[in-house]
């Protein structure tokens, strides 16, 4: 009896922890104003209000700034090598499918020297979540340009202005058959805790790039569309079932006339919500379209940039794929044996 009552108290004790409970007692080395800041608060607030245990919790990381974020979170984790979190964490979800497995990396991290896994980490669909912080910049190298980096950014590898056309991230996972792709702010904690909610909640590879401001190497960056004056001119927040609305009191929607996103006055009377583009999570030819609105906010005529989860789709996990076939291989042929194996009919003498 008393050994139930341990246990259940154990189990509890398990199941319970708070934000407070997430945090290290290392010195947090990201510069004052940083808004990696605000995406680990963000994060060790969302944490404890979803199921799970902490200790099935483990973040890994590649190299960067950003990929610090394991030192700072009080559960299991990892700060592997650059552009690499993504294998590391393929091969912990393939061995330990019931844990909970964070992927941290920047925008060079992910998209320069590990783009090639991060996109096949996505069409493998394994049930891990990536929280891309995108600066675009090299923070932790002090300043280069990345495959984020717009066109024509001076930094320190580009003194003239950078030559070459940006990656963008949502666009790229979509088009590597990503089954979760959204994205958020640093600067705004409401919307950034929702999507973290949106992202574990996902089974499969959520992507979720969250817009961060380097405000040592790359300021203002994303002010545009995080600052109070600008922000509901330039940005759209997608809703699943809801209209594209945007501006003051949504004066603003967007429709779409023979698939050409359109922006509209809803002040006039002339169009009502009925008009315009309901977003629809499920459909991958919309979600396709959100991702380019990504014109340069600086020009006459552009659209609004969109927030939220513009894709979010069921597919089989790779992990869950593998464990079954290993069901069949194994009902078929017997548990697997090394000894037998390694001394099979065909040896080899090494002189
Ligand atoms: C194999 C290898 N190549 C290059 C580097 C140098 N390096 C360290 S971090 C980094 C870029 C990090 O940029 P990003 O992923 O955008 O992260 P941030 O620092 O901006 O958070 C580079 C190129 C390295 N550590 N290892
Ligand atoms: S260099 Fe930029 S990204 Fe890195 S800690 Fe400083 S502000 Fe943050």
């Amino acid at each position: 009896m008393s050994q139930h009552i341990t246990e259940d108290i154990a189990a509890k004790l398990n199941d319970t922890f708070t934000s407070k409970d997430l945090v290290t007692d290392q010195d947090v080395r990201w510069c004052p104003g940083c808004g990696d800041y605000s995406i680990l608060k963000q994060v060790q607030t969302v944490l404890p209000q979803l199921p799970g245990k902490r200790e099935d919790i483990v973040f890994i990381s590649g190299i960067g700034c950003s990929s610090r974020f394991p030192y700072y979170m009080d559960t299991f984790g990892m700060h592997s090598i650059h552009g690499r979190a993504t294998a590391v964490a393929s091969g912990l979800k393939m061995t330990r499918p019931e844990l909970n497995v964070y992927i941290i990396t920047g925008d060079g991290d992910a998209l320069s020297i590990g783009g090639n896994h991060f996109i096949h980490l996505l069409r493998r669909n394994l049930n891990v979540n990536i929280l891309l912080f995108n600066n675009e910049i090299y923070g932790l190298t002090k300043g280069q340009y990345s495959p984020t980096s717009q066109e024509g950014l001076i930094t320190k590898s580009s003194p003239l202005g950078a030559l070459d056309h940006p990656f963008n991230p949502a666009a790229l996972s979509l088009g590597a058959d990503g089954t979760f792709v959204a994205r958020s702010m640093d600067r705004d904690p409401k919307h950034l805790q929702a999507m973290l909610k949106r992202t574990a909640e996902h089974k499969g590879t959520s992507m979720l790039e969250i817009y961060q401001n380097c405000n040592v190497f790359n300021d203002g960056a994303f002010f545009i569309f995080t600052d109070k004056g600008t922000k509901q001119q330039e940005t759209v927040f997608v809703e699943h079932g809801q209209p594209l609305l945007f501006g003051e009191n949504h004066s603003k929607g967007i429709r779409l006339q023979s698939g050409k996103p359109e922006v509209v006055d809803m002040t006039t009377g002339e169009f009502s919500a009925d008009d315009l583009w309901i977003h629809n999570e499920q459909d991958g030819y919309k979600a396709h379209l959100l991702a380019r609105l990504f014109d340069n906010p600086e020009q006459e005529g552009h659209l609004p940039r969109p927030f939220g989860v513009f894709y979010a789709i069921d597919r089989p996990c790779y992990e869950d794929a593998v464990q079954a076939q290993l069901s069949v291989a194994t009902e078929k042929l017997g548990e697997p044996n090394l000894d037998k194996l390694l001394s099979g009919r065909e040896t080899w003498e090494v002189r």
